[in-house]
């Protein structure tokens, strides 16, 4: 069968078990398969999925692994992970996978060994590190330098802050870390006004040192550590820089011995294990910063060399398919119930939607399928009290990933048995719903008057059949960290594959970025009759705004 005809067979196949599927309800699937919850489960470096709870068949699943070896999987995975430059709209290799691999594996691209240019400059960065905790990098006037203020936005943030709030734990004694990337000024005066000039170490993390947040953010920094003491020479005490453009980190006015670099081939999103981890590295320690690039290693050599039908990040991948264009559901929420972990789903969100939020394929076409979902969410169990009426009882299905650590960082009394109790009745409500029938017979018991029985039973009807996956840990610390990370990091990869989109470019980012520095003109200049008029609504809103300047 030619390629295109068994693609096409491939989803046939899927859409017709779907339609089988759809007066079967997921209970009903246990049912009928005493085996369901232990094949539907499976354990990789360090973590547990259970993804039984999905709309989905033995069937749906073969199949799915059918369209996954059409979409040529396996030889993508060995493609990315030998660093071929998959990134084919930027014309770049993709490999933060080298980044964590101390294996000793070469992984070569434009002619050198990424794994050995990885761990040089990783050698340097945990030297610094090293250095500020033993006092031997201090600040201008001799003081240690035990406050870090990491300047980045997008991929020179989301990860670092995230991964240093979820490791709180292990934080050293003493250490500060504040993180500022809205180019709103008030984000980072609300860090100035806490900060001692003479402790602070302000890192400006940016790819490309052009991004008008950041630069905008470390000009005002640098102006204020001027304005507060700081002298022109302390600057090389004060300000180091995480980019791939040395050029104009000088020209900023920060040393080259000040300066961490990574590579083209490092995605911003996917950068955190780079020298983008500096503020990581700082507030948890050098030891703790290698624990969780070992802990995504674990992760990528699974992804490397289980089966597909045993691979933990193509099976998530593949049940999001199945959810996103056989059942769909376009929302998906991450809902980790970790306190420490709620900034996971905001990472996630960019690491998802920048990177499949995409309409054109790698062939320049149009997709004919859906891509990838709008990702949200909240630490469980607040968001319970939020916005989990709609994935209970919304007119919409939401898929979720509820995902938990067996054993708290900070045990205090029961709670964490009541989280835990929570993380799992929430998904085994979704499914099993309460019916009609069960609702009556309640209030009934209760004692309720039957004319306000009918009245309020419909209200509390829970249809269930809404689908979720749990991912468990025994306990959240720098590893098991890693290897989450890492696990959505492929998942994301492998539903790119079958997508045929590049998840690894971000071009819809760039027209607002454009749009912003034509308009920045009319709010800042006075002859804003010199400009090309705008729509109007557009030019309505700046006109309210300007008349109120
Ligand atoms: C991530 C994106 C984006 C990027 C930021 C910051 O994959 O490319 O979020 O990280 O725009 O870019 P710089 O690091 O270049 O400042």
């Amino acid at each position: 069968m030619a390629k295109e005809e068994s693609g096409k067979a491939s989803w046939d196949a899927l859409r017709d078990e779907q339609e089988r599927l759809a007066d079967v309800a997921i209970v009903e699937l246990f049912n009928d398969d005493n085996e369901r919850a232990r094949d539907f489960s499976l354990e990789a470096a360090g973590l547990y999925l259970d993804y039984s709870k999905n709309h989905i068949s033995r069937l749906a699943l073969q199949q799915l692994l059918a369209l996954a070896q059409h979409c040529e999987l396996p030889a993508k995975i060995e493609g990315l992970l030998q660093g071929e430059r998959i990134n084919r709209t930027e014309d770049r290799a993709v490999l933060h996978t080298a980044l964590r691999d101390r294996s000793g594996r070469q992984v070569i691209t434009d002619g050198e060994d990424a794994c050995a240019l990885a761990t040089r400059e990783r050698d340097r960065m945990l030297a610094f590190v090293d250095d500020v905790h033993r006092g031997r990098r201090v600040g201008a006037t001799g003081k240690p330098l035990t406050t870090v203020v990491n300047i980045g936005i997008g991929g020179s943030d989301l990860g670092p802050v995230m991964v240093v709030e979820a490791l709180r734990p292990y934080w050293i004694d003493g250490r500060r870390s504040f993180f500022v990337s809205n180019v709103d000024g008030q984000h980072l005066a609300d860090a100035l006004e806490q900060l001692d000039g003479e402790t602070t170490l302000f890192i400006v993390a940016s790819k490309t040192f052009t991004t008008q947040e950041t630069m905008t953010n470390a000009h005002s920094a640098l102006d204020w550590f001027l304005a507060n003491g700081g002298t022109h020479e302390g600057v090389q005490n004060h300000f180091v820089a995480l980019s791939t453009n040395a050029a104009a980190v000088q020209a900023f006015g920060i040393a080259p011995e000040s300066t961490f670099g990574f590579w083209d081939w490092v995605g911003g999103r996917y950068s955190l294990w780079s020298s983008i981890g500096l503020s990581i590295a700082l507030q948890v320690g050098a030891a703790n910063f290698l624990a969780l690039l070992d802990g995504a290693f674990a992760m990528d050599e699974h992804f490397r060399e289980a089966q597909l039908a045993q691979n933990m990040p193509v099976l998530l991948a593949l049940v999001g398919v199945w959810n996103r264009n056989l059942e769909d559901i376009a929302v998906h929420a991450i809902l980790p119930y970790d306190q420490h972990l709620h900034r996971l789903p905001a990472y996630l969100q960019q690491a998802d939607m920048e990177s499949n939020g995409k309409s054109v394929c790698l062939s320049g076409q149009w997709s004919s399928l859906h891509t990838g979902p709008v990702i949200f969410g909240e630490a469980g169990t607040n968001g319970q009290h939020a916005f989990y009426q709609l994935l209970h009882q919304g007119t919409d299905v939401v898929s979720c990933d509820f995902i938990g650590a067996v054993n708290s960082q900070s045990e205090l009394g029961d709670h964490h048995a009541k989280l835990l109790a929570n993380l799992l009745a929430q998904p085994r409500a979704l499914m099993c719903g309460k019916s009609l029938e069960v609702v009556k017979e309640e209030l009934a018991t209760e004692g309720v008057d039957p004319a306000v029985i009918d009245a309020l039973a419909p209200h509390k009807v829970f249809d269930g059949n809404r689908p979720s996956n749990t991912i468990l840990m025994e306990r959240l610390t720098p590893e098991t960290l890693g290897a989450l990370i890492a696990l959505y990091e492929h998942k994301i990869f492998v539903q790119g594959v079958i997508w045929g989109v590049n998840s690894f470019d971000q071009w819809g980012v760039e027209l607002g970025k454009q749009l912003a520095s034509e308009i920045l003109p009319r709010l800042t200049s006075s002859k804003g009759s010199d400009y090309p008029a705008l729509d109007p609504s557009t030019e309505q809103l700046l006109d309210w705004i300007n008349r109120r300047r």
